[in-house]
């Protein structure tokens, strides 16, 4: 079972396998199929992308199942990998080892936003962008220079916590309850916050082309789970019969085959390194 663990936790070998299992999958073109499919679902068909992967109840669910074909994609390379999560309410400097050389390396220089260090720079022949907003082939990011100076704090995340509402009519970036405040689009501003203070590649639908996204999306993840642990009787909304929103039992695309009832319990495929594990299931020995 995989275990899910907080990035500033990780020894150097974890960090080295992970970053590793990234550019492998940058280097065989899995990994710019996935920029692909999130910019599509941002770019290429707005209705899409506001009533499935973001602006919706379903961005939690939408987003939980991409992280997980991702997690076996990067597994594919090497098993040992697992996606760890960035608690950004502790480690809220440019200064955190996460932007470190030996990791995701630091922030862009001034002139053009270019990442100079780590495995990511352009230099090291590695990591070219190729599905962008515009055609500059490297890796961009502004930590903390744009218009959000501050990560949000372990405070405004507790507030939002403490929402007993999963959701609320109209189901759009306007909706009161846990999943927009989470989501950012009203209140303390959490998720969308994170992205504008990353800033380059991450402040833009191609927002995946950083490493640091499935780390960010890795511990939204984990706040939602949190959130179900807190409000054990709130249920995901809507339940059923809201058109043009994914309720609990539609299927979302891509994948057409996965509802939010799938993907309520992230123990059937994970567990967080703050959580008991998980048994292995008892199986009887093939010989
Ligand atoms: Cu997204
Ligand atoms: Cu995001």
């Amino acid at each position: 079972m995989t275990v899910r663990k907080n990035q500033a936790a990780l020894t150097p070998e974890e960090k080295r396998a992970f970053t590793n299992a990234l550019l492998e999958l940058k280097r065989n073109g899995t990994y710019d199929r996935y920029v692909n499919a999130h910019n599509a679902f941002l770019m290429g068909d707005s209705d899409f992308g506001d009533r499935v992967g973001h602006r919706a109840p379903s961005f939690l669910p939408w987003h939980r199942r991409f992280l997980l074909d991702f997690e076996a994609a990067l597994q594919k390379v090497d098993p040992k990998v697992s996606l760890p999560y960035w608690d950004w309410t502790t480690d809220r400097t440019s200064r955190s080892s996460l932007w470190a050389a030996d990791f995701l390396g630091g922030t862009g220089r001034a002139r053009d936003g270019q990442v100079l260090d780590g495995p990511f720079a352009y230099a090291t022949g590695k990591w070219a962008i190729t599905v962008g907003v515009d055609r500059r082939p490297y890796l961009r990011r502004a930590l903390g220079a744009g218009s959000a100076a501050e990560l949000p704090t372990k405070a405004e995340v507790d507030a939002v916590l403490a929402m007993p509402v999963y959701d609320t009519a109209p189901w759009n970036s306007s909706s009161n309850g846990f999943r927009n405040n989470l989501e950012g689009w009203r209140g303390a501003n959490l998720h969308n916050r994170v992205h504008v203070w990353i800033g380059g590649h991450m402040a833009t639908a191609a927002s995946p082309n950083d490493p640091v996204f499935w780390m960010h999306h890795a511990f939204v993840d984990k706040l939602w789970a949190e959130w179900q642990a807190r409000h054990p009787q709130s249920p995901y909304l809507p339940g059923a019969g809201t058109p043009d929103v994914v309720d609990l039992h539609d299927t979302m695309r891509p994948w057409n085959n996965v509802t939010p009832a799938d993907m309520l319990d992230h123990r059937k495929f994970y567990t967080f390194d703050t959580e008991p594990a998980v048994p292995a299931p008892v199986t009887a020995s093939p010989r």
